[in-house]
């Protein structure tokens, strides 16, 4: 299963406080606001090879290939600007003020790009133990004007947060902001990054179209075999729409079910152990019994889901939903918790307050 580690990561950080009330700077649909001085860390947490002097090296298709030391691009001309980031595991953290180098600075020699007419596409690749990257085409890289950061709110970027320099590309979720940079190459052809080839992040990632994940590849044929033989085991699902059925028992341990729809569905204990749900959709779904141990559920929506005699203990609650506040008809979009439904209260700070203390509250009584 993919980097399942990454998100629990995020999971376990509690040092941001959620808050989902309105600000002043609208944010992109089905994101919740994240408030504080620290923000999650996403992804990898160190970069790697830390022993030899940090660079930055610009290479590919281009005129020449200029390599900067950290202090020379300390010494440049720095920039301050109030970029919006928005995660595509549903946190934004609006206005957050980053200070670097604009990478156009980098990029010209006086007004002469330094990337010839065969480049097209620009990848951003880090110095980490995965050689973690993304691109852009270069059209997006000269309209969204990215920089590359050395301080976040004032402060030296935190390592695990990219430092000492990290790409902040404004407009785009935000991994499409490659930690720890070092390398720029420009290319002619695309080339997927990380996230984009290993877990279907849509190569768009444009937040206000919602650009999170690739289009399912599954087709309708193969999504009804499988449903039909209720065995998930371990496959890949991503997106696949099962709504309205009845799946009672159903074996889906381990399987990638992303952005997955249940809605609705007879899931009584279903087994989800370790499964990535992340973004799911289950509202109303009859979940009594079901296992969730482990699991993703970043982003998941189980209003109205029955969970009484469920277990998520271990699951990633990062951005789910178990509530929708703003219904009418209130009751059939509150998930039905009670004591036997088995939570680990730690992972419940996952969320944001609201959400949490219907759960919470949900339990006790
Ligand atoms: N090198 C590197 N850069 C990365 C990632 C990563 O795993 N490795 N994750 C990306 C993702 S998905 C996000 S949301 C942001 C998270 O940045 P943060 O940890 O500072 O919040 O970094 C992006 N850049
Ligand atoms: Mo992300």
């Amino acid at each position: 299963m993919i980097q399942s580690s990454d998100f629990i990561v995020l999971a376990r950080n509690r040092l941001c406080v959620y808050d989902s009330c309105m600000t002043d700077s609208p944010i992109p649909p089905n994101q919740q606001l994240v408030r504080g001085d620290r923000w999650p860390i996403v992804g990898e947490r160190h970069p790697g090879d830390i022993d030899s002097p940090w660079s930055l090296e610009i290479c590919g298709c281009v005129a020449s290939s200029p390599t900067f030391s950290l202090d020379e691009i300390r010494a440049m001309p720095q920039v301050t600007r109030q970029i919006d980031v928005h995660c595509v595991t549903r946190w934004s953290k609006p206005a957050m003020s980053f200070t670097g180098v604009r990478l156009r600075d980098l990029l010209h020699d006086s007004e002469t790009p330094i990337w010839t007419d065969e480049a097209n596409f620009v990848s951003f690749v880090a110095r980490s133990e995965r050689n973690h990257s993304t691109s852009l085409p270069l059209s997006e890289v000269r309209e969204l004007d990215p920089i590359i950061a050395l301080q976040a709110e004032g402060k030296p970027l935190a390592t695990e947060n990219g430092g000492p320099m990290r790409m902040v590309v404004p407009g785009k979720y935000f991994y499409k902001s490659v930690k720890w940079i070092r390398r720029i190459k420009f290319m002619k052809e695309e080339r997927l990054g990380y996230w984009e080839s290993e877990a279907g992040y849509h190569n768009g990632a444009d937040p206000w179209r919602e650009e999170r994940y690739m289009a399912p590849t599954l087709t309708k044929q193969t999504a009804m075999r499988v449903i039909e033989s209720r065995d998930f085991r371990d496959q890949d699902l991503r997106g696949i729409n099962a709504s309205h059925r009845d799946l009672a028992d159903l074996q889906a341990s381990d399987a990638l079910l992303r952005d997955a729809d249940f809605r609705s569905c007879n899931l009584q204990r279903a087994n989800f152990r370790g499964a990535n749900l992340s973004n799911s959709k289950l509202q109303r779904a009859d979940l009594q019994a079901a296992n969730f141990t482990g699991a993703d559920l970043e982003g998941a929506d189980l209003s109205g889901a029955d969970l009484r005699g469920c277990d998520i203990r271990g699951a990633s609650l990062f951005g789910a939903t178990f509530f929708q506040p703003d219904a009418n008809e209130t009751d059939s979009l509150r998930a039905i918790i009670d004591r036997s439904t088995q939570v680990d209260l730690a992972s419940l700070d996952a969320l944001v307050d609201e959400q949490k203390s219907f759960v919470r509250n949900a339990i006790e009584f």
